[in-house]
């Protein structure tokens, strides 16, 4: 049955049921007819002060709902957000990104339009390398399903499409033919050959271990891996990508592999298995410890989106969820409950009076802050490396971009968190020179009232850069961070240099909910989390 709707009604109305709230952008001419559509409709418009700060946003979203949107302006806006959809591709982040455009009747041949680059295309065959998905809505008999096309794309691979709108388009009336998409390519019997062989590895294994990758949860497969980790008792790790997939502090939980940079029990655990179960982790070089993992194919079992392989074998059309399905359904024995090398359970801090804060203490105090009502966002650098032995107690309460690693993810992140979860506060943790890229996005974190305590990791410059090669390049301003609540005329700012300034700010900043927290943390420029060190060691090498 064919019914007519307005293509930018079509759009809103399809987001909504697919679960999205809140809609991060910044308008442009060629987007303000869409942007007065969101406005009055029931999603939420978050303006933020840069179009990077929107896409980040977006994808932390996503993560935790299930859909992202971003919506910006022709290539100014666009152009901006090629980085967050290229981290939300690499990492499978379901973004819709969403570009208002050049209306079809001005499309002629010689026009030069004001933000143009090469052709009209341009900003498009740009996001055709970024997406998994992507289409211009000129064709009123077609934009409704495409729209339904790319949308399902996104929710399919998990990965962001794009979605171009010229201007006059908006209000053009498209007729609706409600076609249903086919979901999968799935092979029944290629599913149960591969479940059968993996289940046989798994019966003849003398240490089996599982990885559990960020797919699980991608896919929304985290109820099945509970219910595998219990039914077979197998022991377990995460990545760092992955990290906090199951709660940490989980009795068969081993810690983060990342061969070379994990702890050593870890490492040894994971490497002397005679069958290592790969559910959906993606083998990314920092996965993989700079390639210092000892892993070998022969004893590996791995579950990709669409194909598994157990050692040699490769099953084709076997998609994630079907294969971990099989698992759950399948005869595995229990295993005992011998000891495995749990993570070191956060002890209380007892801060010294006087005692500067080191990189080392600084994440002891933040292990015994945190609790189930936290959600971490750590940026690349030492946030994240350090941030790898926090014992997250939730599961999905720590996110960062730990494969494309740009920096600047995590102060905008947490602007997409607390929109997507208002149950939980972030903690933000954050370098000075990752602040200094996206940090103005705490003027929209105050714009709207949102309370995340964002600690700058101040080691004035680069440090995760030094011991790989340093110079001036890797200096950055040392700004007073501390400060910026008083330019924003909201939120609570504070310098801390001990560690009993480090537990008291914290504390502050538990006690009050009203607002948001900045708490600058001033860290000696050499000093780096043994995880970083082991990292930049490992990087060192590749460099000349
Ligand atoms: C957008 C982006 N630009 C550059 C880099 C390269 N890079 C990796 S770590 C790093 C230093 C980060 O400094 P800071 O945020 O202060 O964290 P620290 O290393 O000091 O812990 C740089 C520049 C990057 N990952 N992302
Ligand atoms: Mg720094």
């Amino acid at each position: 049955v064919a019914e007519t709707q307005r293509i930018g009604d079509y759009l809103i109305q399809r987001l909504q049921a697919l679960g999205v709230n809140h809609v991060f952008g910044v308008p442009g001419d060629y987007a303000l007819g869409f942007f007065d559509l969101v406005e009055n409709s029931e999603l939420q418009l978050v303006n933020t002060c840069d179009e990077q700060g929107a896409g980040f946003a977006a994808d932390a979203y996503a993560r935790l709902r299930g859909l992202g949107v971003v919506c910006v302006t022709y290539c100014v806006g666009g152009l901006k957000i090629a980085n967050t959809t290229a981290g939300a591709f690499a990492e499978r982040s379901p973004v819709v990104v969403i570009s208002g455009g050049p209306g079809t009747n001005e499309r002629s041949r010689d026009a030069m339009l004001h933000h143009m680059v090469r052709t009209f295309d341009t900003q498009h065959l740009v996001f055709q390398q970024l997406t998994v998905a992507s289409t211009v809505l000129s064709d009123p008999d077609t934009a409704l399903l495409e729209i339904d096309r790319v949308l399902m794309a996104a929710l399919r691979f998990k990965q962001p499409v794009y979605i171009e709108l010229p201007r006059d388009r908006v209000l053009t009336p498209a007729r609706s033919f409600h076609r249903v998409w086919e979901e999968t390519d799935s092979d029944p019997e290629a599913v149960e050959a591969a479940v059968g062989e993996a289940v046989e590895r798994l019966r003849g294994a003398r240490q089996p271990v599982i990885l559990a990758g960020e797919l699980l949860h991608r896919f929304g497969l985290q109820e099945e891996l509970f219910d595998l980790l219990d039914r077979t008792n197998i022991p377990f790790a995460a990545t760092l990508l992955s990290k906090s997939v199951v709660e940490e502090d989980h009795p068969r939980y081993l810690g983060v592999y990342a061969g070379g940079m994990s702890r050593d029990e870890v490492r040894a655990y994971i490497e002397s298995s005679d069958c290592l179960l790969n559910l959906g982790a993606q083998m990314t070089d920092i996965t993989l410890g700079i390639y210092t993992a000892r892993l070998t194919r022969r004893n590996t079992i791995i579950a990709h989106p669409e194909h598994v392989t157990v050692g040699y074998h490769r099953f084709q059309d076997v998609p994630l969820t079907e294969f971990v399905r099989g698992l759950c359904g399948a005869e595995i024995p229990r295993r005992p409950d011998d000891p495995v090398p749990n993570p070191v359970a956060p002890a209380p801090f007892d801060p010294a009076t006087g005692q500067a804060v080191t990189v080392q203490r600084f994440f002891q105090a933040i292990n015994a802050f945190i609790d189930d009502r936290t959600v971490v966002l750590a940026d690349p650098g030492d946030a994240l490396l350090g941030g790898m032995d926090l014992v997250i107690g939730r599961n999905q309460n720590f996110i960062s971009p730990a494969y494309y690693t740009s920096l600047g993810f995590a102060v905008p992140g947490a602007l997409g968190a607390q929109c997507a979860a208002p149950d939980l506060r972030p903690l933000v943790l954050v370098g000075d020179g990752a602040f200094q890229m996206t940090g103005v996005e705490l003027s929209t974190i105050a714009r709207y009232g949102l309370n995340p305590i964002v600690v700058v990791l101040n080691n004035r410059g680069y440090g995760t850069e030094r011991p790989m090669l340093d110079g001036p390049f890797n200096d950055v301003l040392n700004w007073r961070y501390s400060r910026l609540p008083e330019l924003l005329g909201k939120g609570v700012g504070c310098e801390v240099r001990t560690e009993h300034e480090l537990a008291a700010a914290l504390e502050r900043a538990r006690a009050d909910t009203g607002t948001f927290h900045l708490i600058e943390v001033n860290l000696d420029p050499d000093d780096l989390s043994p995880g970083l060190r082991r990292l930049t060691t490992a990087l060192a090498g590749r460099i000349r």
